[in-house]
């Protein structure tokens, strides 16, 4: 298959962690993934088999509907275009109402959102680092191994959307193994960064510092 990934073009700080997943899922199956940022005239006027458009803040609503709508007619099958992240699993309707695409909402640990085999593994992935060289635009925080070590929250704050984008709490995931690959199939990285939620509501606590310690993230020389 021949893949588009696309973030629209705002300034965002990380790397699009999910699409990152969603390359490395695809390229373990043979296919073919081109990444791009913002609109591109080269990749609107091809047809693709699949197109992933990741999306973040709901106050960058205005770029990404533009995006989605620049690309909206780049499959054969518009079930072929797919639509997530944070700011697609809150305003799911909202976008759907605009633009005709229903979102997948939610993270991709589970089968039938995305109609392929073993797709439910996507959010365990090592990410695909590679596709970050492809873009022009900088990530701030781009030197440095990005994942999370649990998921979701133990408190369900009136105002946070967190317990709609991870309703469920995880808490532990390794990351000790996961560095060790990136590290040989992308290349050593300076930090590590976290984008858990509330990281200080896990039980496992002192096992992830232990371990953050062991990957060699630690105060001294
Ligand atoms: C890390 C983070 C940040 C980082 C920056 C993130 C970045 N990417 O640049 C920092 C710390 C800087 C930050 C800042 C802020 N943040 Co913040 N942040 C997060 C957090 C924890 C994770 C976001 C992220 O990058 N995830 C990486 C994702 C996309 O990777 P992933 O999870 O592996 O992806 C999975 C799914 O999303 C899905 N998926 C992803 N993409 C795609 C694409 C397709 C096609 C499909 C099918 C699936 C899919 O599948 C993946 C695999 O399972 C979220 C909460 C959350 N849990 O989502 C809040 C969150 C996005 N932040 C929020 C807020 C409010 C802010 C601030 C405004 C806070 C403040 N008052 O300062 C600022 C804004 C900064 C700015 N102006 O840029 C809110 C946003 C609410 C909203 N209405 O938009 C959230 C939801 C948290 C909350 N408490 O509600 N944030
Ligand atoms: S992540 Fe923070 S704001 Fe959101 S539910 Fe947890 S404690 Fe509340």
């Amino acid at each position: 298959m021949k893949i588009l990934l696309i973030e629209s073009a705002y300034k965002n700080k990380y790397p699009p962690l999910g699409l990152m997943k969603i390359s490395a899922f695809h390229k373990e199956r043979g296919d073919e993934v081109y990444f791009v940022k913002g609109l591109n005239k080269e990749f609107r006027e091809q047809i693709w088999d699949r197109i992933y458009i990741t999306t973040l803040f709901s106050f960058y609503w205005t770029e990404t509907i533009k995006t989605i709508k620049y690309y909206e007619f780049c499959t054969e099958d518009p079930q072929n275009l797919f639509i997530g992240g944070p700011m697609a699993t809150i305003m799911a309707d909202e976008i759907e109402k605009e633009t005709g695409f229903k979102p997948v909402r939610g993270l991709l640990n589970e089968r039938g959102k995305l109609r392929l085999p073993n797709e439910h593994k996507i959010d365990n992935i090592v990410p695909d680092y590679s596709i970050l060289d492809e873009i022009d635009y900088k990530y701030p925080g781009n030197n440095a191994y990005f994942g999370y070590m649990t998921r979701g929250c133990i408190r369900k704050c009136s105002f946070c959307a967190v317990k709609i984008i991870e309703p469920e709490f995880v808490n532990y995931i390794p990351m000790k193994k996961q560095v060790e690959i990136i590290k040989k199939k992308y290349g050593e990285k300076k930090d590590l960064l976290l984008l858990d939620n509330n990281i200080l509501a896990t039980s496992d606590f002192n096992k992830i510092i232990d371990e953050i310690k062991d990957m060699g993230f630690l105060n001294g020389p």
